[in-house]
């Protein structure tokens, strides 16, 4: 997959890229990362990118034409790709989502920064993303998390696929707790179900563990997640052993 983004810091991506599985991935030429720093398509002298807002108010705004300009060269450099704006109005990325994407061969991010761009760059982007209910300084850490969560869903970058199956989101239903050892570190015990071997046992723990965190911690997820029989079968063991002990 290649991933082409448009930022006015592409130095900032160099370590993220460089190291780990997401160096790792770079390196297998399982992802390519094109990084373009659009103040090249600045204007005049000082290659401005920005201006004040019209009506006034604090800080500044990408002008259209240099980001326009840069993301049509963009779009040209390769094939057919959406792009993709990084800003706080776009859509909240979740791990459906990233599925999605990791469907696409190329994709373009772009990164915001300052005040936010002007209104008229948008018919430009395809759609836009938000990583979150917070407002970040720039897209750049946004588009950063945008790669890490899509080119872990790339067969051949996390090297053990069972592990990103069982991940937290992808099954709908948060991530167990894991342990290894000491057994017993500080009199905190691991427990006795995962050291047994009996394989049967601990994954039915596991997954009722998951099922439960998930409902207490985010009902909200828990309200979408598709349930199996034998997760039901779990929710009826734990609603039997409550009404033995009188709960
Ligand atoms: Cl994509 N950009 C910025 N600036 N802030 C954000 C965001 C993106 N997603 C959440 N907050």
């Amino acid at each position: 997959m290649r991933v082409d983004i448009i930022t006015l810091l592409p130095q900032i991506f160099e370590k993220v890229f460089d190291e780990s599985v997401l160096g790792a991935a770079v390196k297998n030429g399982l992802i390519d990362i094109v990084l373009h720093q659009f103040r090249e398509y600045g204007e005049g002298r000082h290659k401005t990118v920005d201006d004040t807002p019209f009506g006034g108010g604090p800080g500044m705004v990408f002008k259209p034409a240099p980001l326009v300009n840069c993301i049509r060269d963009v779009r040209k450099k390769g094939i057919h790709a959406p792009v993709i704006g990084l800003t706080p109005q776009g859509m909240p990325l979740n791990q459906c989502l990233v599925k999605e994407l990791a469907l696409f061969d190329r994709i373009i991010l772009v990164c915001g920064r300052y005040e936010g761009f002007d209104e008229r760059i948008i018919n430009e982007f395809d759609f836009q993303l938000s990583i979150g209910d917070y407002v970040l300084t720039g897209g750049e850490i946004a588009a950063m998390t945008v790669v890490d969560a899509v080119s872990r869903m790339i067969p051949g970058t996390v090297g053990c696929e069972e592990s990103v199956i069982q991940d937290s989101f992808y099954e709908g239903i948060l991530d167990h707790p894991q342990y290894t050892r000491p057994a017993n570190w500080e009199g905190l015990l691991v427990p006795d179900i995962l050291q047994n071997g009996n394989h049967a046992l601990i994954n039915k723990y596991r997954r009722s563990r998951s099922l439960l965190t998930t409902l207490v911690t985010r009902p909200d997820i828990f309200a979408t997640a598709y349930l199996n029989e034998s997760d039901k079968d779990i929710f009826q063991e734990i609603l039997n052993t409550s009404s033995n002990n009188n709960l």
